[in-house]
């Protein structure tokens, strides 16, 4: 081609690609319309609008006003807030009873303060611009003592200053070392912790975005997109808490998921066949092992067609599922996104003749490799596919199942790019938008099908699902495992962080594979493994093909009783965990919560990634490193109680925790209250002993247990039971109020076992005004039952 005009074709010049920075300029134009700020400057339209008095929008377009209603992720529009105007010379301030947004007039830049005028988010130098390859970016200015948490399911450790990170949901089998990046989700939101003051931001675009967290030289910290609009949301904290509540209130909350949804989960790639299943089931119940869902992965299917079982392997699906379910055991199959290329095949006719795939612009659909072979993909960007999937879910539901899995939905595709071609064209519902655009919604949107179709067959009953991709927004739908880790001790520290940081994201529903996925387990690893696992949000041991079995008992009895010991702890904490997860489905704040979480004024527990808290106030310090049997644990301030021996110690410090291999280390801080249930096989048998721990402060202790059936949605119609606990403590006497506050909901446990640590015989117990006298005096606490 050297001899034609094709060696000077300009195309040539562009591969250079033009990365100009071009600001957005000085403003020109300001006008309000309702709720809108709306900004014209040299360049580019800028939009302010208050969602809350606490939530700024800024969006900025190059070309046009910007669209406003094109949220993946943010379902509710703005409330109506009131702002006040104050123009002055160089700038506008818009304010809100918590926040003031500057606007400075030349060059165009946006400051977001407190009403204190302490500066929450500020645009650096370069403030807001554009490339001519349709980038769009942000610089903001970096505090030398800020701290970033968030960016979802990153590896790495807790904080994410000097870090930089891509989102573009990635199927990722290779090892995940500290510089794998992306992996299968996509969540562009962090927060910001400086010296106790906590803001999040929310980058809404679904292309390709970057977060160059690498502010140690410049200063500066900046987050981009490969297209569409700058669109950010501000949320004001001020506590960790507060901003996650805040995103949550834009992105949704967790549904409360079905108990047996906290349960233990047992995987493998795969159970193949019915046989296989039932003596896995067996084994748990004759080693009296709890369980509570056995999940099926890729061999149940008939040639991985979705929505179909192998006749051979699986002749009789629902006798298997009617006989789990009377064990109290669910099953949960896999559903990839992928559908067979088959012209006998339903599913695969059903969206040919409906149109449901996804296709090119030209009309040709997309084929690609995955499990089956070549196969096309549900366009679930299209409002008639996602009711079309749910719907199909009726194959599941009608065997007994309740609970699925979706795998594979970066989409992953067996190719070069190891996904969807980004030229194909989804339907948008009549809003055509390229895959490039909206690749890190495939996954979220298949949730939302999945999900809301499950629901409506389920009929009242909670549905669980699990997905391995997903953007800002995912936890409405699904909780999230972290995929393809490996039996490593690199990857069980690796996922402390890991689900930290999804919990930091609005996902409080996570969990690693417990033992490690890929690569051979050991017996140590499984067991210290399992230990941390008991109390991830979601706790499933799962392996992998070719690799060896990682049951609880594949190791010999020395484990097995260990790992046992802590499945039934898992049990034993559920009502505790089920309380955690109602509040995480109020207020969006996560179950399993790094330290700054709490202490946010604590510097010490800013860069805290080997240990973190269950709720407000128990820490876990799992043991992550083959044969060590002491670790540090740092204590914030406080009295925290050894939960294992009763021993207390004063907070502010590092101690160092002993911790042979049937030990975790777990420290309760007084002022905690917490109930345990006996250990039942699975969440299907109904507890009937509860006692409740007594951790008494000086500063009091409140407490509301929560209940309610578990698995259906009558909650929401009020039917759940309350017990209100506050406890005071003098010098030499402990106060016990308790009381039902509400009860359209009766648990079965007829009385309450109170065990109150810390105490002495000689200290007096009034419980509801009455003396206790008949008190049980063991080593470190004292007891007594009460009906309630
Ligand atoms: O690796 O369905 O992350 O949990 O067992 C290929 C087979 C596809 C990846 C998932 C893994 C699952 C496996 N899948």
């Amino acid at each position: 081609m050297q001899d034609t005009s094709f060696a000077i074709h300009p195309g040539k010049e562009k591969k250079l690609k033009d990365q100009t920075f071009h600001d957005i300029g000085n403003l020109k134009q300001f006008i309000q319309r309702d709720q809108v700020f709306a900004f014209q400057t040299e360049k580019a339209y800028v939009n302010v609008i208050f969602y809350r008095d606490d939530i700024v929008r800024v969006v900025m377009n190059p070309h046009q006003e910007p669209e406003l209603n094109n949220s993946f992720a943010v379902e509710q529009g703005p409330d109506s807030v009131d702002v006040k105007v104050d123009e002055q010379e160089d700038m506008l301030v818009l304010s809100s009873e918590h926040v003031k947004v500057q606007v400075c007039k030349e060059p165009f830049r946006i400051n977001v303060l407190d009403t204190k005028g302490y500066s929450l988010v500020s645009d650096a130098t370069q403030g807001m611009g554009f490339n001519n390859d349709g980038h769009v970016i942000c610089f903001k200015k970096a505090y030398q003592d800020d701290h970033y948490y968030g960016f979802g399911e990153k590896t790495g450790f807790l904080d994410k200053r000097g870090e930089k990170y891509t989102m573009w949901n990635s199927d990722v089998y290779a090892p995940h070392n500290p510089e794998t990046d992306p992996l299968y989700e996509s969540i562009p939101f962090f927060m910001t912790l400086r010296r106790g003051r906590a803001t999040g931001i929310f980058f809404d675009n679904t292309f390709k975005t970057t977060f160059n967290m690498k502010v140690e030289q410049s200063e500066t910290y900046s987050f981009e997109a490969e297209g569409g609009q700058l669109d950010y949301y501000v949320c004001a904290g001020p506590s960790p808490k507060e901003v996650l509540e805040q995103y949550t209130a834009l992105t949704g909350r967790m549904p409360l998921p079905p108990k047996w949804g906290l349960g233990y989960h047992q995987s493998r790639y795969s159970y193949k066949t019915d046989a296989e299943v039932r003596e896995l089931v067996q084994n748990f119940v004759d080693k009296e092992i709890p369980v509570d869902a056995i999940h099926l992965d890729i061999h149940y299917m008939n040639g991985y067609r979705v929505f179909t079982f192998d006749q051979n392997r699986f002749p009789d699906p629902k006798k298997l599922i009617m006989d789990m379910k009377e064990k109290g055991i669910r099953a949960v199959p896999i559903v990839d996104p992928g559908v067979k290329v088959d012209a006998e095949y339903s599913i695969y006719q059903e969206g040919i003749t409906n149109d449901l795939f996804c296709k090119y612009l030209e009309g040709n659909i997309f084929f690609g490799d995955v499990w089956p072979g070549k196969s096309a993909f549900p366009d679930f960007t299209k409002e008639s596919t996602r009711k079309w999937w749910g719907e199909s879910h009726k194959f599941y539901t009608e065997l007994g199942i309740e609970g699925i899995w979706n795998d594979m939905n970066e989409p992953a595709v067996f190719n070069e790019t190891k996904t969807m071609d980004v030229d194909v064209m989804h339907d948008n519902d009549g809003n055509p938008k390229t895959h490039r655009e909206l690749h890190n919604v495939y996954g979220y949107l298949m949730g939302e099908a999945t999900y809301n179709g499950m629901k409506e067959l389920l009929d009242q009953k909670r549905p669980f699902l699990l997905t391995r991709a997903g953007y800002a927004g995912v936890q409405k739908y699904a909780a999230v495992w972290t995929g393809d880790n490996r039996s490593f001790w690199e990857h069980l520290e690796m996922a402390i962080p890991m689900c930290l940081n999804l919990g930091v994201s609005g996902v409080a529903y996570s969990g690693p594979d417990v033992g490690g996925f890929a690569h051979d387990t050991n017996g140590e690893l499984l067991t210290r493994w399992t230990q941390f696992g008991t109390f991830t949000p979601f706790f499933r041991n799962h392996s992998a093909i070719e690799f060896v079995y990682q049951e609880p008992w594949q190791f010999g009895e020395k484990y097995e009783a260990i790992i046992k010991k802590y499945i039934q702890l898992r049990y034993k904490w559920l009502p505790h965990i089920y309380k955690l997860f109602k509040e995480a489905s109020e207020t969006g704040v996560p179950v399993m919560r790094p330290l700054f979480m709490e202490y946010p004024d604590d510097e010490e527990t800013y860069q805290l990634s080997d240990q973190f808290l269950i709720g407000s106030n128990v820490i876990i310090a799992p043991v992550l490193r083959p044969g060590v049997k002491d670790r540090i644990v740092y204590l914030p301030k406080g009295i925290w109680h050894d939960y294992w021996t009763g021993e207390t110690y004063e907070g502010g410090q590092r101690i160092i925790a002993h911790a042979e291999l049937d030990h975790l280390p777990i420290y309760v801080k007084s002022g905690a209250i917490l109930p345990e249930a006996n250990v039942k096989p699975s969440t299907a048998h109904d507890v009937d002993e509860m006692t409740i721990h007594i951790y008494p402060s000086e500063n009091g202790a409140l407490y509301e247990l929560y209940d309610d059936d578990g698995e259906t949605f009558n909650y929401q119609q009020k039917e759940y039971f309350t017990l209100e606990l506050n406890v005071k403590q003098s010098s030499d006497a402990v106060l016990i109020d308790s009381k039902v506050s509400h009860q359209q909901y009766k648990p079965k446990w007829k009385e309450i076992a109170y065990k109150i640590h810390g105490v002495s015989s000689k200290d007096t117990i009034i419980y509801n005004g009455e003396n206790i006298s008949d008190v049980k005096v063991q080593e470190g606490y004292v007891s007594f039952k009460k009906a309630w």
